[in-house]
């Protein structure tokens, strides 16, 4: 029977993927992320579970990513994407930790029956399940992938290896397979094809400019550049003057190395080997194109950064208006709204609620939260300031704007600028290339320049901070991550230290993706801003006794 041959196989393929003793893990803000050399037995047993949620879901498509998206080099991850491209489901991820951490053969099979069974799942209808896989440029990336199908071979699944992706390319795949489809067509060209016909016919019909629309993007040396090249070039080069620093994706160390958007928006400085020339734009992909950040000079050579939360009141005016200027059986029902995290800049909070008057929803760190959140609205703008982010839009909307008759010539350009833009942003998760082209078609709708759009607000000056502790778990929060209940006294102590600054604010949260406890602080001066935050991070250390 099935089951039997589950148990051969796995007796099979098991003994080099056994766990070392020594090690536990857990499947975190994005999935597994740690040291590569650590993840061989992690990612086996992601191949099997891959395959039970597979089979549980009568045999529908699930992504496999093997990427540590903005981690140092020698780190790597894996995560899990469900069926619509969004994010594993958040009970699958408990069974994912369990399962990595269990230490024999017998403790594996004994968990994957007793999953099985209170799933419902029969391990013996021979029916396999069906897994899509990818990886970013990572060295470490192969042999994890091999690891990685030794576990989906555990249970006959049927897997596709489509080798180098962005994660959100994966995204992409995994719902246009299971709408058979109806969300794109199920390749990569399929990908740059969908974005680039929203983005012409956007161009093509919106943008009044007798020159091109320029960029520079820094790719952190990761598979987004590529992946970005190949779009600008074969598909839209009547439209976009697009150069790429820090390509070499074929040097595995040098990824997200001095570069790329978590570099820019902790730093809050210049990448590597960009020479900025003033008021002219450039973004920062991250190194599996999951975020983007953008950023100027201006016309003092200052740095000003744009970033995620720039993006999101981008947008989320941009849609206002949009909709303001819909037929009224459109504007009077369309709810907008905007998802952030603790993160996002207090002055960016004020400025949705006060001037866009479109309300604010904050969630805990981690795409899968605010991804939620943003679906409660028929258009959902997400964004980490960091830049992860996308736009949903609801399909009560969607079929909406396909039968409502425009009255007049501005209701129809409202009308058709909605529905391209829902086809050009990646509705499944935060995407660097098609929010970059999504800001890019509005900034040029709007014929603003890079200030433009960074005058609409001041950012506070704020500063995000790192601490290493022996053992970040202890940290624990609640209030969407903005307060502690552990260790004991810790946030009484904080909150005395924010009160004695001007507009502080100030929050203490542990990574769920590298080994340290975040600090966040915001004050309305930059000296405030810098002694609050060395203030909280001194609290920190000494609540854990360093
Ligand atoms: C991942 C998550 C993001 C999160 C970031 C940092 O990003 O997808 O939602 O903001 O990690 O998370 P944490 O503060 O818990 O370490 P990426 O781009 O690394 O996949």
């Amino acid at each position: 029977t099935t089951a039997m041959s589950f148990r051969d196989q796995l007796h099979a393929l098991y003994a080099p993927h056994q766990k070392p003793g020594h090690l536990s893990f857990t499947y975190g803000t994005a999935g597994f992320r740690t040291l590569a050399s650590t993840l061989d037995s992690v990612v086996f047993t992601v191949g099997i579970l891959a395959s039970l949620r597979s089979k549980y879901l009568n045999g529908q498509t699930i992504g496999i990513m093997i990427t540590a998206s903005h981690n140092p080099p020698q780190d790597n991850g894996i995560k899990l994407i469900d069926p619509q491209g969004e994010m594993l489901e958040a009970s699958w991820e408990a069974y994912a930790t369990k399962l990595a951490n269990l230490g024999t053969e017998e403790e594996v099979f004994a968990e994957v029956e007793r999953l099985a069974q209170n799933l419902g799942i029969d391990l013996n209808d021979g029916v396999s399940g069906n897994v899509i896989i990818a990886r970013d440029s990572r060295e470490s990336g192969l042999a994890l992938t091999k690891a990685t199908i030794d576990g989906l071979k555990t249970m006959g699944t049927k897997v596709t290896d489509y080798q180098l992706l962005t994660t959100p390319e994966l995204h992409y795949l995994v719902k246009c397979i299971n709408t058979q489809g109806a969300y794109g067509e199920v390749s990569e060209v399929g990908y740059y094809k969908k974005l680039s016909t929203a983005f012409r016919n956007i161009y093509e019909n919106f943008v009044q400019s007798d020159s091109k629309i320029q960029i520079t993007i820094d790719a952190a040396n990761g598979i987004g550049g590529p992946k970005a090249e190949t779009l600008f070039t074969e598909y839209l080069s009547q439209y976009v003057d697009f150069q790429l620093v820090n390509n070499q994706y074929q040097d595995p160390q040098a990824l997200n190395v001095g570069s790329g958007a978590d570099f820019v928006k902790t730093n809050q400085k210049l990448p590597n080997n960009i020479t900025p020339e003033p008021l002219k734009l450039y973004a920062s992909f991250d190194g599996d194109a999951d975020r983007v950040v953008f950023y100027y000079v201006d016309s003092n050579s200052v740095f000003k950064l744009l970033d995620g939360d720039k993006i999101a009141t981008l947008l989320a005016g941009f849609f206002k208006d949009l909709v303001s200027k819909s037929p009224a059986k459109l504007s009077e029902s369309c709810q907008i709204g905007v998802v952030q995290t603790a993160y996002a800049n207090g002055s960016s909070t004020n400025h949705i609620t006060d001037v866009l008057q479109v309300p604010v929803v904050c969630t805990p760190t981690g795409v899968k939260h605010l991804h939620h959140e943003a679906a409660k609205f028929d258009i959902g703008v997400y964004f980490e300031a960091n830049g992860h982010g996308t736009v949903l839009f609801s399909e009560s909307l969607l079929s909406l704007l396909q039968t409502i008759e425009p009255s007049t010539p501005q209701e129809q350009r409202s009308i058709q600028t909605l529905i391209e833009i829902s086809n050009l942003i990646n509705q499944t998760v935060g995407d660097a290339i098609s929010d970059l082209l999504t800001v890019l078609i509005v900034l040029s709708i709007k014929q603003w320049t890079p200030d433009n759009w960074d005058e609409s607000y001041t950012d506070l000056p704020n500063r995000l901070a790192k601490v290493i502790v022996p053992d970040r778990h202890v940290f624990k929060t609640i209030n969407a991550e903005r307060q502690l209940t552990s260790p004991k006294g810790l946030q009484l102590q904080i909150d005395d230290a924010v009160s004695k600054y001007n507009g502080g604010r100030s929050f203490v949260r542990a990574s769920g993706t590298e080994d340290a406890v975040r600090v966040y602080a915001e004050a309305a001066s930059k000296s405030e801003c810098e002694e609050l935050s060395k203030e909280v991070c001194e609290l920190v250390k000494s609540s854990v006794g360093l």
